[in-house]
C-alpha cells in the first residue's frame, strides 16, 4: 500500500479523499492554487505545495507540474478525484511514465469511452441494449433521414462528440429533419470540432439510472448497484439516490451484468459509473461510461457500507477487490443533495461571496463507509468552511449532504430535516429550494424523470412567501435585544439609554420597518409592555415577550404558542431560521440618517410633522455618536433623533410640547472636528 498520495483536486472531493487516506494511514500532498491558499484541503493534508495562479489551466489542470511536485514530495500516486484531470488519458499516461501510480482506469478505457459512437459500437457487441437507433459513419442527409424515417419519430439528434446535453436537437417530424440535421451539426463542428452525429428514439420522460461498477487488476468486476439521478436542472444533477426507486431484482441484476459487460469491454479497472436512460416501464439503455469517481458516491457507500476510495486505493495498488458480488447487499435508502452558492430565484445565478455563517446539521460524525452495521444517518462531505469564500475560479458547491434511512420514507424525512438545519448566510444558497424539491409531491411520491424540475416550476420557484408573524417577531425581539444590549455597553446608568420604552404616563410605541427579500414592507407595532411587547401588524395583535436567549437561538412567547429560532444579523439583514424556513428581513430604521445631511448644515430636523415629547440634550452639551437628543411623537409612534455624530449641541430650537413641521430644524448641531 501507499505510503504517501498526492491530491489532485480542491474541495469536497479533496477532503472526502483525504478523509480516507488518513484512515488507512496514508499520508496526503494538497496541492493548491493562489486562490485556495487557506483553503480546508490544503489544512486537512500532510503537506501542500502551491500551483500557481486562481485559474484552472495554470494550477489544477497543470499536469507536468502536479507531476513534478508529486516526484519532490515522494508521492508514489495520485488520486485526480472528479472533473479536472479525473478524465485526462494523457495525464494518466504522463503518470505511469513518470513512475507514478494514476488511482483511475488505464487511459485506453478513459479513451475507448470518450466517444459517444465508439463507445456504443463497443457496447452493442459486448450485448448492452442501446437506444433504437443509427450510430454509424454514414452521414450523408439522406442516408440519415432514411434512418430516422425508420427510427420513427420522435427522433434525438446527437453530436457523437458531445456531452452534458450540448448538441441534441429533438426532430418530431420528418419535415423538420434536414433543418434539424444542419443545425445539430453546425453547434457539433463548432463546439467540438467533430459534426459526426447519431440518432435515436427520443425517450419521453426519461430517467437517469447509472451503475456503479468496480474493477481490480486480477480480473474480479463487479457492479455496487444503481442510482438515480434524474433530478436535473440543465444537465447538472441536483438530487441523486439509491436504490433507484421502483427498481426490480431481476432489472438490477440485467442492468448490472450489462454494467460489467461495458467495464470488461474496455478492460477497465477501478471506479466507474455506466449511465443508463430509462423509460417509466423499466426499458434501460446504454447513455455513456464515466471513467472516474462520481460526485454522487457516497449514497453507494452508505447502502453498502463501503469505502470506495479505500477500494481505489486498494485497487490502484495491486490488491483484489476487498468484496464479491454475492457479499454486497443493499441496506436501506440514501439521498444527496448537492448544496451549492447559487441562487434559484436568480435562474441559479453563482453567488460568490462569504460564509459569514454556516450551520450545518447535526450529522452523525462522518465514518467513512459508516459505522459496522449501521450507515451514518447524516453526512456532509465539505470543502468549506465558516468564514470561506466561495472563490469565482471553481465549481461554487459548498457541500453534499447525505442522509441514509432505513427506507425511502425516513431518508426524505431525514433530509428535510437535515435542510431545515442548514444555515448559511453571507451568500444565496439554494438550500431552500433543496427543501421544496424534497418536499414536493412528485419528489415524495418518486415520480421521477429529467424533466421533474421544469415540470413542477410552479412549486419550485413559488414567489417568495410573505414572511410569517413568528418570523418577524424574532427578527424585532432579536433587535431590540440588541439594542438594549448596546445602549447598556454605552450609557450605563443613564436612564435615558436603557432602551427599555419606559414612557412616563404613557406605554412606548414603536414602528419597526422590515423589507423581505421579495421587497415586502412590514411596519410591525412593538408596543412596551412590562413584560414584553405587544406586536400589531395588519389588524391583528398578540403578545409578545422573550422566553429564553442563548446567543444567537431564541424562544419567544407569541401569544399562547412559543416560537424558537436562530437569528443571525448582517449589518441591517436579519436572517431568521425558524420552523424549517431560512427568511431575510432588512431593517430600515426611518431615523437611520436623520441629521446626516451636511445639506443643512449639521441641524437635525424632523423628519415627519410631529410633538416634541421629550428634549435630552441642553445648549452647549457635548455628545457621542447615537447618543438619543430629541423624541418626538410623529404617527402614533415616538421617534429618537439621535447624534449623528460627536459633536456639540449648540442650540436647541423647540421646547416639550411643541409642534414642529415636516423638516423643520430641531436643535443646531456641530460636528466635532
Ligand atoms: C436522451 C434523451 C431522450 N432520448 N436520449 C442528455 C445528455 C446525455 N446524458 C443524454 N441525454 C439524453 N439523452 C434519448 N434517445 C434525454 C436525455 C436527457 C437527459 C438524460 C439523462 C439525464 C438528464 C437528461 C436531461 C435532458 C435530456
Amino acid at each position: 500500500m501507499f505510503k504517501k498520495i498526492l491530491i489532485a483536486n480542491r474541495g469536497e472531493i479533496a477532503c472526502r479523499v483525504a478523509a480516507t487516506a488518513r484512515k488507512m494511514g496514508i499520508r496526503t500532498v494538497a496541492v493548491y492554487s493562489e486562490a485556495d491558499a487557506n483553503a480546508k484541503h490544503v489544512a486537512v493534508c500532510d503537506e501542500a505545495v502551491l500551483l500557481g495562479p486562481a485559474p484552472a489551466k495554470e494550477s489544477y489542470l497543470c499536469g507536468d507540474k502536479i507531476i513534478a511536485i508529486a516526484l519532490a514530495t515522494g508521492a508514489q500516486a495520485i488520486h485526480p478525484g472528479y472533473g479536472f484531470l479525473s478524465e485526462n488519458a494523457e495525464f494518466a499516461e504522463a503518470c505511469a511514465e513518470a513512475g507514478l501510480v494514476f488511482i483511475g482506469p488505464p487511459a485506453a478505457a478513459m479513451r475507448a469511452m470518450g466517444s459517444k459512437s465508439a463507445a456504443k459500437s463497443l457496447m452493442e457487441k459486448a450485448g448492452v441494449p442501446l437506444v433504437p437507433g443509427y450510430h454509424g459513419d454514414e452521414q450523408e442527409a439522406t442516408f440519415l433521414q432514411r434512418e430516422a424515417d425508420r427510427i420513427g419519430y420522435p427522433v434525438l439528434l446527437k453530436a457523437s462528440a458531445g456531452g452534458g446535453g450540448k448538441g441534441m436537437r429533438v426532430v418530431d417530424s420528418a419535415a423538420a429533419f434536414a433543418e434539424a440535421l444542419a443545425s445539430c451539426k453546425r453547434e457539433a463542428i463548432s463546439s467540438f470540432g467533430d459534426d459526426k452525429v447519431l440518432a435515436e428514439k427520443y425517450l419521453q420522460r426519461p430517467r437517469h439510472i447509472e451503475i456503479q461498477v468496480f474493477a481490480d487488476t486480477h480480473g474480479n468486476c463487479i457492479y455496487l448497484f444503481e442510482r438515480d439521478c434524474s433530478v436535473q436542472r440543465r444537465h447538472q444533477k441536483v438530487l441523486e439516490e439509491a436504490p433507484a426507486p421502483g427498481m426490480t431484482d431481476a432489472r438490477r441484476a440485467a442492468m448490472g451484468d450489462a454494467a460489467v459487460a461495458a467495464a470488461q469491454a474496455v478492460g477497465y479497472v477501478g471506479a466507474g459509473t455506466v449511465e443508463f436512460i430509462a423509460n417509466q416501464d423499466g426499458s434501460f439503455y446504454f447513455m455513456e461510461m464515466n471513467t472516474r469517481l462520481q460526485v454522487e458516491h457516497p449514497v453507494t457507500e452508505m447502502i453498502t457500507g463501503t469505502d470506495l476510495v479505500e477500494w481505489q486505493l486498494r485497487v490502484a495498488a495491486g490488491e483484489p477487490l476487498p468484496k464479491r458480488q454475492d457479499e454486497l447487499k443493499i441496506r436501506g435508502h440514501a439521498l444527496e443533495a448537492r448544496i451549492y452558492a447559487e441562487n434559484p430565484d436568480k435562474g441559479f445565478l453563482p453567488s460568490i461571496g462569504t460564509l459569514r455563517h454556516l450551520d450545518t446539521p447535526d450529522a452523525v460524525q462522518f465514518e467513512v463507509g459508516g459505522t459496522p452495521g449501521q450507515p451514518a444517518a447524516v453526512r456532509v462531505d465539505s470543502g468549506v468552511r465558516e468564514g470561506d469564500a466561495i472563490s469565482p475560479f471553481y465549481d461554487p458547491m459548498i457541500a453534499k449532504l447525505i442522509v441514509w434511512g432505513a427506507d425511502r420514507k425516513q431518508a426524505l424525512a431525514r433530509m428535510a430535516q437535515a435542510l431545515s438545519q442548514y444555515q448559511i448566510v453571507g451568500l444565496a444558497g439554494n438550500v431552500a429550494f433543496l427543501k421544496r424539491l424534497v418536499e414536493s409531491a412528485a419528489f415524495a411520491d418518486a415520480d421521477l424523470d429529467t424533466g421533474l424540475i421544469e415540470r413542477n416550476v410552479d412549486v419550485l420557484f413559488a414567489p417568495a412567501r410573505s414572511v410569517p408573524v413568528a418570523a418577524l417577531a424574532l427578527a424585532a425581539v432579536a433587535l431590540i435585544e440588541h439594542e438594549k444590549t448596546r445602549a447598556r455597553g454605552t450609557n450605563a446608568g443613564d436612564p435615558w439609554s436603557q432602551a427599555l420604552g419606559w414612557r412616563l404616563n404613557s406605554r412606548y410605541a414603536r414602528t419597526l420597518a422590515f423589507r423581505d427579500e421579495g421587497g415586502r414592507n412590514y411596519a410591525p407595532v412593538f408596543t412596551y409592555l412590562p413584560h414584553g411587547w405587544e406586536l400589531s401588524i395588519e389588524g391583528m395583535s398578540v403578545d409578545v415577550a422573550l422566553l429564553a436567549r442563548d446567543g444567537v437561538d431564541l424562544s419567544v412567547r407569541l401569544g399562547d404558542a412559543s416560537v424558537h429560532g436562530t437569528v443571525r444579523r448582517d449589518g441591517d439583514t436579519f436572517h431568521v431560521f425558524t420552523g424549517g424556513g431560512h427568511y431575510v428581513l432588512h431593517h430600515e430604521d426611518p431615523l437611520a440618517h436623520a441629521g446626516e445631511s451636511e445639506a443643512d448644515g449639521g441641524r437635525l430636523t424632523a423628519p415627519m410633522p410631529g410633538k416634541v415629547v421629550a428634549v435630552l440634550a441642553s445648549r452647549g452639551q457635548d455628545v457621542r455618536k447615537g447618543e438619543p437628543l430629541v423624541i418626538m411623537e410623529a404617527m402614533k409612534m415616538e421617534h429618537t433623533i439621535a447624534a449623528p455624530h460627536d459633536g456639540t449641541v449648540d442650540e436647541i430650537l423647540y421646547a416639550v410640547g411643541d409642534q414642529v413641521a415636516d423638516g423643520a430644524p430641531l436643535l443646531a448641531f456641530r460636528t466635532a472636528a
